[in-house]
């Protein structure tokens, strides 16, 4: 599988985490995003007439939503999978006021920011607020005790929400959750965010 990507893409992080985390091997083509916009050329717009990062081809399939791509990384995965649909959509929500604020600070991208991030801010409460309820369960990901793609398609907008200008510091429940995905087995950085550091043991 090919993977049009830019590194700072909180969108093709997602897939890259996703494949690393399941052990899939994708085959990376760097797209120069900024400052040279190579993800509109005529090349890439024959690929995704929409002029968007990821683009995933699987043969002669070719994914051009994320959303598409976590579930066809998964279609032999089931435990990956729950009731994923409505945290799908609210990842791209995330995509809409946080990623945006997060372009506009470090892109220069347009934006009204201050309405931008009052929308992130309130998506964060919502979040808080469904991951505490999880934990009354026991449940420390969105859908249960262990991630689905719901998880991997919030995480990369939340955790980089610091970059667009909001802080994170007054959501315990989401750093704890943001904690367990980092601390997956084959979890992968991107910049702005870090592995947790591995704990020597004494002895
Ligand atoms: N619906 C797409 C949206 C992805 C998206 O927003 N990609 C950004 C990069 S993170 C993009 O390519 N934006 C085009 C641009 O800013 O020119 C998905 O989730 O796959």
């Amino acid at each position: 599988m090919i993977l049009y990507d830019y590194v700072l893409s909180a969108s093709c992080y997602k897939v890259r985490l996703l494949a690393a985390l399941l052990g899939k091997r994708l085959t990376l083509h760097a797209v120069i995003f900024h400052p040279a916009r190579e993800h509109q050329s005529p090349e890439m717009l024959a690929l995704n007439p929409a002029g968007t990062l990821p683009i995933l081809c699987d043969g002669e399939r070719v994914l051009t939503e994320s959303a598409d791509m976590l579930a066809h990384l998964t279609k032999d995965a089931p435990t990956w999978r729950g009731d994923d649909a409505a945290w799908l959509s609210f990842a791209q929500d995330l995509n809409a006021s946080l990623g945006l604020a997060r372009l506009h600070d470090i892109l220069s991208y347009d934006a009204d920011i201050e309405a931008v991030r009052r929308t992130g801010v309130k998506q964060l409460r919502q979040l808080e607020e469904h991951l505490t309820e999880q934990r009354f369960d026991n449940h420390i990901f969105l859908t249960g005790a262990t991630p689905t793609i719901a998880d991997i398609a919030c995480f990369p907008n939340v955790a980089l929400a610091p970059d667009g200008g909001v802080s994170l510091d007054v959501y315990p429940s989401i750093r704890l959750w943001m904690r367990a995905i980092r601390s997956l087995p084959g979890f992968i950085e991107m910049p702005g965010i870090h592995r947790l550091h591995e704990l020597e043991v004494s002895r």
